[in-house]
């Protein structure tokens, strides 16, 4: 069997750890474009150079031509600018909004059936834009965003219980960062909830509220830090995980930015919701029930999310 074909539309800061986290778990043959010359080539053969080392065997080719994605299996898109200190992913939008418009067209002529993973920000919008730019059935393009929070606020709670990250899941909706939708209800360490580990004396109602506002300015919390752009290891981990689970047909239930046409109430938009995510795509979008301050959030999160959406019509009337 031919190995897949993974194009990676970005070369920047997450699309080398891509590249580096699909070779070394052998997820196939990679491409890397970019519009800047030479870079994609040149991380390309540094990565290659690598796999003798690691002992992988993957393809890394280097283009600046949409040509050499063509038939791809996956795209994984993070072409476009990201934050720097002061800076709102919202910020981003107008900029971003012309990259998608030409990732879309790239990807509709070369790669028209391929899973496609935006991970470029803001989000929420930029992954409704470039489904609509790309043409693509909805189901095979989503945004990569709910997996990262999750893995943000998993994190800090198997800090805060002391406890390996793999007995910690953690559950969150809606929009990606600010609005995010954390729901502590459906959050365990080894299938407790964490309302109980509060009633068990393993941390406070008032220290969970911290963490949990940590999450959401959890990407700030690394632009601050980094000064020169914004997180990459773990947005790339995130969406290795999403692709892997389209490529192996794992069928994981995962955090996606997926396109909503009546779920939750809400139509034509792309919101975090838990997808099953299969070799037929977005396979299953699972609607929870939610209590009065959870659908507060969730409809608070849906209006910012909308709010970008109207901004990228009022830039690109065509997106209507
Ligand atoms: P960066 O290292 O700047 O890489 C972006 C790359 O895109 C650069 O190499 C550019 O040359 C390239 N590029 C710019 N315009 C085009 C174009 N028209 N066509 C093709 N390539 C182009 O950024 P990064 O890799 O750190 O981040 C990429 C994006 O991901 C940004 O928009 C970030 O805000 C976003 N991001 C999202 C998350 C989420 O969780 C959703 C997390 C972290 C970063």
């Amino acid at each position: 069997m031919a190995r897949n074909k993974i194009a990676l539309i970005g070369s920047g800061m997450i699309g080398g750890t891509l590249a580096h986290l699909a070779g070394l778990k052998e997820l196939g043959d990679i491409v890397l474009f970019d519009i800047a010359e030479g870079m994609p080539q040149g991380k390309g053969l540094d990565i290659a150079q690598s796999s003798s080392v690691e002992g992988f065997d993957a393809r890394m080719t280097g283009v600046n031509d949409y040509a050499g994605i063509e038939g791809a299996d996956v795209c994984i898109v993070t072409a476009g600018v990201a934050r720097k200190p002061g800076m709102s992913r919202d910020d981003l939008l107008g900029i971003n909004l012309k990259v998608m418009e030409q990732v879309g067209a790239g990807i509709k002529k070369y790669a028209p059936d391929a899973f496609v993973i935006c991970i470029t920000n803001p989000l929420d919008a930029m992954v409704w834009a470039l489904q609509k730019f790309s043409g693509l059935p909805a189901g095979k393009v989503v945004g990569m965003a709910g997996v990262l929070d999750s893995a943000r606020f998993t994190h800090f709670l198997a800090e805060e219980f002391n406890v390996s990250v793999e007995d910690v899941t953690s559950f969150v909706l809606g929009g990606h960062g600010d609005s995010m939708v954390p729901l502590a209800r459906y959050s365990t360490v080894a299938g407790i909830p964490l309302p109980d580990l509060v009633k068990m004396g393993w941390t406070t109602k008032e220290k969970l509220e911290q963490i949990i506002q940590r999450t959401r300015d959890g990407g700030a919390e690394i632009v601050g830090l980094l000064k020169t752009g914004s997180a990459y290891y773990a947005p790339a981990s995130s969406a290795i995980l999403m692709a892997e689970s389209y490529l192996k047909d794992k069928k994981r239930v995962l955090p996606c930015a997926a396109f909503l046409s009546g779920q939750y109430g809400v139509k034509d938009m792309y919101v975090g919701v838990p997808c099953v995510i299969g070799a037929g795509g977005v396979e299953r979008i699972i609607e929870i029930e939610l209590n009065k301050s959870e659908q507060k959030a969730f409809d608070a999160s849906v209006g910012a999310v909308a709010g970008l959406c109207e901004a990228c019509i009022n830039i690109a009337p065509n997106l209507k």
